[in-house]
């Protein structure tokens, strides 16, 4: 960052002089590991990713046709709906028929025998612990979205070819190669949410708001998993699966009952209505593993497990999938609060508070109480992550750490045919400036040479021509970027267990560090380490072609890295050396790369 403020940061300092006495105190200071920058424990938010201005999300628009119509008319729309449905409704009640049928299905039936034993604790609990998760889950989740803030079905995640956006389109004079540094690449597209809306809101926050999101996500998963064996093993289950196809016409019935404003009676103590059971059946048994799975399925690690990144499920349409669930949670979580309130407010509290079929106003002291929890959480969130970054980051890798590292030992095979190539593929990052580099490229790399060394045997200096004379392999694989877009495409290399074989890894030596020629995007060479282990595997490579072509500028020249079991940031472009080491502790600002550093992200990184 900027050297005007390093005085005032204890911990540039630190680390410069830890920079020196690396692995082994004899060694004198790598130019390369001194060329990397700290980064500061907090966030500045003047400061912040500098490269990109504050630029908002605008509210959403969805394609109809050619047209981007805003989604806020949904709500006059809703409204206009909803008093034409109540006037068809009380039209429909005065017909004998519609009568005679709500009466012969009035809500109540065989699919729910009623349940006498009121509501456990565990149940009432585990009900207010899913609504403060929900509140970090879904902020969260928000802000991963306007991390690249369209949806689109296709696996390349071509531009134009979105159906929601949270911005306008990518300016198309934009879309280019070349010259490299005016193509609009990812992070230009990013846009910020209101604090109080994303979490922690501000532009490009993706990594702090995947700790929240992942380790909600954990501890939601868990209570689920808790929910559901206490749910079959204690009779509860018969409040939320309906057990007879009569459910359907209860369904029907309720639903026009409560249109017509006539609403059924509320049996919520011992058994719901057609209507109810399935809203609460779907959100447990069908949103809630489907989010499960539509997450998952997003991670390069699974998808390059199962060979899911291409066809009709890609990842694409598992983020879409995903955002489905979401709406379907906020809409019930605003229908489910609305009929808490309008069918007997201080009954339905007891109910889910004190467990009693009583109106006493202990349930409604009980629900203030914890709202006031779940109001303080939602107002501090933003502002305690903005204050606390690096606390963020470190929690979310003790909770959900050793799962990313569980995924990393997957096995990535998927390759995918020619024809599966996105004929769009976004850059992403900060073009090298140094003259060095700058000299190497008018030159076409002729003298670019790539150093190898650490903790080898034999440290190897390779020139371009040294490379292109191994043996090359090529992989069509798809990119999965932490912003959300993927692409698939041709590359063409070396593979890097070739290079180990030559440098041959001391015992150890446990990260691979790939140095950048480009500076990342506040300032400091660009780094990344990787696990020694993905060194090995057959799609790990330096490719320097790229669909049949010379690797270009934009996406790495002359070379780049390729490890498919981890997410985009890690697959270092402009690489200049290799570097094996026993720990990345004393590099940058010690959190294993310079996304890490700077932007707080995980150094596992295969979900
Ligand atoms: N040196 C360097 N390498 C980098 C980056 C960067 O900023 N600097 N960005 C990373 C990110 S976030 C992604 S998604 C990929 C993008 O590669 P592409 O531009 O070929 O799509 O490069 C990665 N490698
Ligand atoms: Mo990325």
């Amino acid at each position: 960052m900027n050297t005007a403020s390093e005085g005032s940061r204890p911990n540039g300092r630190r680390k410069a002089v830890r920079a020196g006495s690396a692995a082994d105190p004899l060694s004198l200071p790598d130019p390369l590991e001194l060329d990397l920058s700290t980064a500061e424990d907090r966030i500045v938010v003047a400061e912040w990713s500098r490269r990109i201005p504050p630029i908002m999300a605008r509210i959403p628009v969805v394609r109809i046709g050619r047209r981007w119509v805003n989604t806020l008319w949904i709500l006059p729309i809703s409204v206009a709906l909803l008093i034409i449905g109540i006037a068809v409704a009380q039209q429909l009640r005065t017909y004998p028929a519609v009568q005679h049928f709500i009466d012969t299905y009035p809500g109540q039936g065989r699919f729910q025998p009623p349940v006498t034993t009121g509501f456990p604790v565990w149940l009432r609990i585990l009900h207010f612990l899913n609504l403060l998760f929900m509140l970090f889950i879904v902020r969260a989740g928000i802000q991963i979205l306007a991390d690249h803030p369209r949806l689109q079905f296709d696996a390349g995640s071509t531009p134009g070819r979105e159906w929601l956006r949270l911005r306008g389109p990518v300016p198309p004079d934009r879309m280019c190669q070349e010259p490299p540094g005016h193509a609009w690449t990812a992070k230009d597209d990013a846009v910020g949410l209101p604090r109080w809306l994303g979490l922690p809101g501000i532009r490009h926050s993706i990594g702090l708001a995947r700790w929240w999101h992942f380790s909600f996500d954990l501890l939601w998963l868990i209570t689920g998993l808790v929910f559901y064996v206490l749910l079959f093993t204690t009779g509860q289950w018969q409040r939320l699966v309906p057990r007879s196809w009569d459910v359907v016409p209860n369904a029907i019935s309720t639903g026009l009952q409560y249109l017509s404003l006539e609403f059924p009676a509320n049996q919520g103590w011992t058994q719901y209505n057609g209507m109810q059971i399935l809203a609460y059946f779907v959100a447990v048994f069908v949103a809630a593993p489907l989010a499960f799975i539509t997450g998952l399925l997003q991670a390069p690690a699974i998808a390059a497990r199962f060979g899911m990144g291409w066809g009709r499920i890609n990842r694409q349409v598992a983020r879409c999938v995903h955002f489905f669930v979401l709406l379907y949670f906020l809409f019930f979580i605003l229908i489910h609060t609305v009929m808490v309130y309008i069918t007997g407010l201080m009954v339905n509290l007891n109910h889910i508070t004190t467990g009693m079929n009583t109106a006493a106003w202990t349930g409604l002291w009980l629900y203030v109480l914890w709202m006031t929890v779940v109001v303080v959480a939602w107002f501090s969130a933003s502002p305690l992550t903005l204050r606390y970054p690096r606390v963020v980051q470190k929690t979310g890798r003790l909770v959900v750490g050793w799962a990313k590292w569980l995924l990393e030992w997957g096995d990535p095979r998927a390759t995918y045919p020619e024809r599966a190539i996105s004929p769009f593929f976004w850059p992403n990052g900060t073009l090298p400036t140094s003259q060095a580099y700058i000299d190497l490229r008018n030159n076409d790399f002729r003298d670019y040479t790539l150093r190898v060394d650490g903790l080898v045997e034999k440290p190897a200096t390779l020139s371009f021509d040294q490379l292109k004379a191994m043996p090359k392999q090529e992989q069509i694989t798809q990119h999965y970027c932490i912003q959300g877009w993927s692409g698939i495409a041709k590359w063409g290399g070396v593979p890097m267990r070739d290079i180990v074989a030559l440098v041959r890894p001391l015992p150890q030596a446990r990260w691979a560090v790939f140095y950048s020629f480009a500076p990342g995007g506040e300032g400091g060479r660009y780094y990344d380490a990787h696990d020694i282990t993905h060194m090995q595997h057959h799609l790990t490579m330096l490719a320097y072609e790229m669909n049949g072509e010379p690797l270009n500028e934009l996406h790495g020249a002359p070379l780049r890295l390729r490890n498919e079991l981890e997410l985009g940031f890690k697959h270092v472009k402009w690489i200049e050396a290799i570097e094996f080491v026993e720990s990345f502790s004393h590099l940058g600002a010690g959190q294993g790369g310079y996304n890490e550093d700077h932007e707080f992200y995980g150094y596992r990184q295969s979900i």
